[in-house]
């Protein structure tokens, strides 16, 4: 039996995170992936490596969600970066007009690529529009912030908090990431399913952040859910994989490393 997944996101052309991410990640939890984009992100090497952003016309990400949905009957998507206003109305409405059993969050609020005035929208627009429709939502600690309006994260009370309030806004389950800002030795997170927390912690890994590790949690979580796990045991594959796959990171010519998923780690 084949399982499908699908994912609406950007493309990151370093192959260290959003689309590319995804799809290899569900082709490593042996689902079947289908991959729709919103938006195309080049890092500039002559400069820094900022962000350049491009988003993909409306219409043509509509076309790119009719092909998908029409030609498979999709159960689960993941949703990750959209990245403007219009391309939010897009996808919510796509949400709206499909019934997906699952759909997973991953809330990329700021790229820097992107004018901070026109981002300021785009939060709005992602937690109007979309953030209601999600069952899972899985935001970094910055975005967590953002979305519970807690200033800091620096306790595992915080995080739940933040959780609960996040849950307020709609998503049936959240999964707070404390990550790399959440003070001490471990990488904590938090679910909660609208009556209890579970808590999820490894030894952090390293000083730095790797690209690609909350795609990768993100895609593990729809991964699973397309193959019918619980929620909860989803994130525990989750952590575990994410965990192993910034142990395997690999470095480039670029400043950051990025996750890999090696044969094994599954
Ligand atoms: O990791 C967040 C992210 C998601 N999707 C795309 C990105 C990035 C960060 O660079 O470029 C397309």
């Amino acid at each position: 039996m084949v399982n499908y997944a699908f994912v609406i996101a950007g493309s990151e052309a370093t192959g260290g995170a959003g689309i590319q991410v995804d799809l290899k990640t569900f082709q490593q939890l042996d689902v079947y992936g289908i991959g729709a984009i919103t938006c195309i992100v080049a890092f500039d090497p002559k400069n820094n490596w900022n962000h350049r952003f491009v988003p993909v016309d409306p219409d043509v990400i509509s076309n790119q969600i009719e092909a998908a949905t029409g030609a498979h009957d999709l159960e689960v998507v993941k949703i990750g970066m959209l990245g403007t206003p219009a391309t939010i109305d897009t996808v919510a409405g796509a949400l709206e007009a499909n019934s997906f059993r699952h759909v997973v969050l991953d809330p990329v609020l700021i790229c820097k690529g992107q004018e901070p005035g026109a981002a300021l929208d785009t939060d709005t627009a992602l937690r109007d529009k979309v953030l209601p429709q999600a069952t899972v939502i899985t935001p970094n600690n910055f975005e967590a912030t953002t979305l519970s309006g807690v200033e800091k994260l620096e306790t595992i009370d915080d995080l739940k908090e933040a959780a609960r309030l996040i849950h307020e806004q709609g998503p049936q389950y959240v999964v707070v990431k404390g990550g790399m800002d959440f003070p001490g030795e471990d990488a904590v997170d938090v679910l909660f399913d609208g009556s209890e927390y579970h808590v999820f912690s490894e030894r952090k890994i390293g000083e730095d952040r790797v690209s690609g590790a909350g795609c990768t949690f993100a895609a593990v979580i729809t991964a699973e859910l397309a193959k019918n796990a619980s929620v909860v045991d989803a994130v525990a594959t989750a952590k575990r994989v994410v965990t192993q796959a910034v142990r395997d990171a690999v470095a480039s010519n670029a400043p950051f490393t990025s996750v890999w998923l090696s044969a094994d780690n599954k």
